[in-house]
């Protein structure tokens, strides 16, 4: 606790004779300062969450070959940025303990959840109305993910497709549910964000999980749904 023993006294009359000005006197100097005082300024700009680390550990050359990564400044070198953490909730459906999103597992058994379903952008919306009228894992909250959280979902650094992390591709055997394995398509078809591209409104935003990439599609086509929940805000 800071010492600060103060006493105010009316030292003056203001100048322009309308009031007085208080002046405390300090009997004891303040304390120094133990810990560097936070303006709202600095809180403002503190770090509130950080991107997600991609996973490449390798560095390569210009012509693809691999090289120590050392001094090379490459992603593999610096590995920046926050590691992925992903639980199985045994509900079928996977946790991103980073930020907070519950993602549906994919299965292949021919229900709401099978990998292998394609969707209009319009038929994407339904299957995520029939996630919530059903309670899916007992919540009516499910969404599509906007494209900002579809993109926390590729696994850049893994060398062979899909480019998406072990979690959601684990023991995928045919007629295989949510219950028992976690699925991914690897095609080239793209999964949903239900985010809009403006330049062309009637395309919007998914991610290609057979190369780990963010495109746009037309909504007429059919891309794949993997529903989430959840999130920070
Ligand atoms: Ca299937």
């Amino acid at each position: 606790m800071l010492a600060l023993r103060s006493r105010a006294t009316i030292a003056s009359r203001a100048a322009d004779g309308r009031g007085f000005a208080l002046v405390l006197r300090r009997r004891a100097p303040l304390a120094a300062a133990a810990v560097p005082l936070l303006t709202a300024l600095d809180v403002e700009a503190g770090p509130r969450s950080r991107p997600i680390r991609t996973g490449q550990t390798t560095c390569y050359d210009a012509t693809g070959a691999v090289v120590a990564c050392a001094g090379t400044g490459q992603d593999g070198d610096l590995k920046r940025g926050e590691k992925r953490s992903y639980a199985d909730l045994g509900s079928g459906t996977i946790r991103d303990k980073r930020a907070g999103l519950t993602w549906e597992k994919l299965s292949d058994d021919g229900s709401i959840h099978d990998k292998d379903t394609l969707y209009t952008w319009a038929e994407a919306f339904e299957k995520i109305d029939t996630l919530n009228t059903s309670s899916f894992a007992g919540f009516d909250d499910w969404r599509l993910p906007n494209a900002a959280e579809l993109a926390t979902l590729p696994d850049l650094s893994k060398a062979s497709p899909p480019a998406i992390s072990a979690a959601f591709t684990a023991g995928c055997t045919a007629s295989c549910t949510v219950l028992t394995c976690s699925c991914t398509p690897n095609e080239v078809f793209q999964f949903w964000s239900s985010t809009t591209d403006p330049r062309a409104p009637d395309f919007a935003w998914g991610v290609n999980f057979h190369v780990g990439s963010i495109s746009t599609r037309a909504k007429t086509l059919t891309g794949y749904v993997r529903a989430v929940r959840g999130g920070l805000n």
